[in-house]
């Protein structure tokens, strides 16, 4: 996709709203603004309000702005005009510029020309799509710090200290007839590991980052009637799934996402757990099991007017960690109930009643510091699988130069393995770019970013 071509796209979905914005971008940009506007282009940078003709036909009233190379988004001359909100207006703008020469752009085709010409890295340009897609503020914040830098520049530094000891163990090699010693062996090995150190940490960061990327699933598990139906309810705030007094109610999965911690958990609602001799119910029950074992969280629910049974112990068992022991019916009960030693590890059993509201807050806020201590992603974690294989190649490099300087292997053969590294972080931010991998990036963006 070369940058000689001019490119149009709405930049706002296409709906009737008081504004819609249409971006040009590309030599013919300014152009084909004037001829649009039948006027000398604008000053650079402002708003200035134009009539915008197509064949004789006043096309609409808008807001033009220009800007010009390479001081732009794109680095390009481009030009924004903020036209009203209504989708035929659009259509039409943007069919008078291809008649003008310009063509519709590709989808982020306008970031792809932003990263291409240097005007932000790789990481940044995957943030724009995931700011643009966050659906709670935390995720928006982690979105936003990589947008701002904060993994580049980590990465980016890490990829100097390895150019640098490269190049000082190539100097070396080059004048290796005369003796001269640019780096030795032991600051070579204190640098290397200081980057395996930074790099693992980095690496670390993936599992919150996608937590927070993607979100969370929390199950609602227990036996038939413990209320884990009432509970979703309470939880979303609506009546989302039946609640009888019948055992056996629930069968399907019923899903409804809410933010906890910043994050959006997804809440499964299922089938009560028994032995049941019913097709339906059985299968219900299946699919209730499945859920807990994928989850991140475990709402395990239990009925405090029956009490913890046999059969709660044996499930309990194989959740390994995850749950929350939650008593329901707390209305029903006059006295606590014993704490488990399940329980006594998450610091005593929650109680809760739908009826009266007790515990309900309690429950949210114990709920939300598992979500921040467990899942929350710091800033500048890593986000995406492409990110995660970067770092993990860049590991694997530096290991095998330290092994490489350990078992006394000559300069050449550690620079082999440094050069690894420093490339593997070259292709998470861009650096070195691969043209299969842009492609694959911003076809996932929509057109007009
Ligand atoms: N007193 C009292 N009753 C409750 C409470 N929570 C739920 N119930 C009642 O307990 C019964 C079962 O509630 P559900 O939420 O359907 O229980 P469930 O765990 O989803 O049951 P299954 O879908 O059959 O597995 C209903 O009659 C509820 O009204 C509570 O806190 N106090
Ligand atoms: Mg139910």
């Amino acid at each position: 996709m070369p940058t000689d071509e001019t490119i149009v796209a709405p930049a706002t979905p296409l709906g009737r709203s008081a504004l819609a914005i249409v971006r040009i971008d590309g030599p013919h940009a300014i152009g084909i603004l004037m001829s649009l506007s039948r006027t000398a282009a604008p000053a650079v940078r402002h708003a200035a309000l134009t009539e915008i003709y197509f064949e004789n036909e006043l096309l609409d009233e808008c807001i033009a702005i220009r800007y010009e190379a390479p001081h732009s988004f794109t680095g390009n001359d481009l030009v924004e005009l903020t036209l009203h909100g209504n989708p035929l207006l659009v259509e039409r703008v943007i069919a008078a510029c291809v008649a003008l020469g310009a063509r519709i752009a590709e989808p982020g085709e306008f970031t792809e020309r932003a990263v291409l010409n240097g005007k932000m890295d790789l990481v940044q340009a995957e943030s724009i799509a995931d700011l643009i897609n966050a659906r709670t503020t935390l995720q928006a914040k982690l979105s936003l710090s990589n947008l701002e830098g904060v993994l580049s520049r980590k990465a980016t530094a890490i990829r100097q200290t390895l150019l640098d000891v490269i190049s000082r163990l190539e100097a070396a090699l080059d004048f290796s007839e005369e003796g001269y010693e640019f780096i030795t062996r032991d600051d070579a090995r204190a640098r290397i590991e200081q980057a395996l150190r930074e790099t693992t940490a980095i690496r670390e960061t993936y599992r919150r980052g996608r937590a927070t990327t993607t979100g969370l699933s929390a199950v609602i598990l227990g036996r038939p009637n413990a209320g884990k139906s009432t509970l979703l309810n309470r939880l979303v705030g609506s009546d989302r799934a039946i609640v009888t007094p019948i055992p056996g109610t629930t069968r399907d999965i019923v899903r409804e996402t809410i933010e906890i911690g910043g994050l959006p958990v997804t809440l499964a609602d299922t089938a009560g757990l028994r032995e049941s001799a019913d097709v339906v119910e059985g299968i219900g029950i299946e699919r209730a099991r499945d859920a807990a074992r994928n989850a991140d969280i475990i709402l395990y629910l239990v009925d405090a007017s029956v009490g913890l049974t046999e059969e709660d112990v044996r499930e309990l068992k194989v959740l390994d960690d995850r749950e929350l022991l939650i008593y329901t019916k707390s209305d029903l009960v006059s006295v606590a109930p014993p704490t488990p030693a399940a329980a006594a590890e998450v610091g005593g059993p929650t109680q809760i009643s739908a009826i009266t509201d007790h515990g309900i807050d309690d429950l949210l806020r114990q709920l939300d510091t598992l979500v921040r201590e467990r899942f929350a992603a710091p800033e500048g974690a890593l986000v995406n699988e492409r990110q995660r294989v970067a770092v993990a190649e860049c590991e694997d490099g530096l290991r095998a130069a330290l092994a490489s300087l350990d078992s006394g292997l000559d300069e050449q053969m550690i620079v082999v393995d440094l050069y690894r590294a420093a490339n593997a972080l070259g292709v998470l931010v861009g650096a070195i770019t691969r043209e299969d991998v842009l492609s694959e990036i911003f076809g996932k963006f929509c057109i007009g970013k």
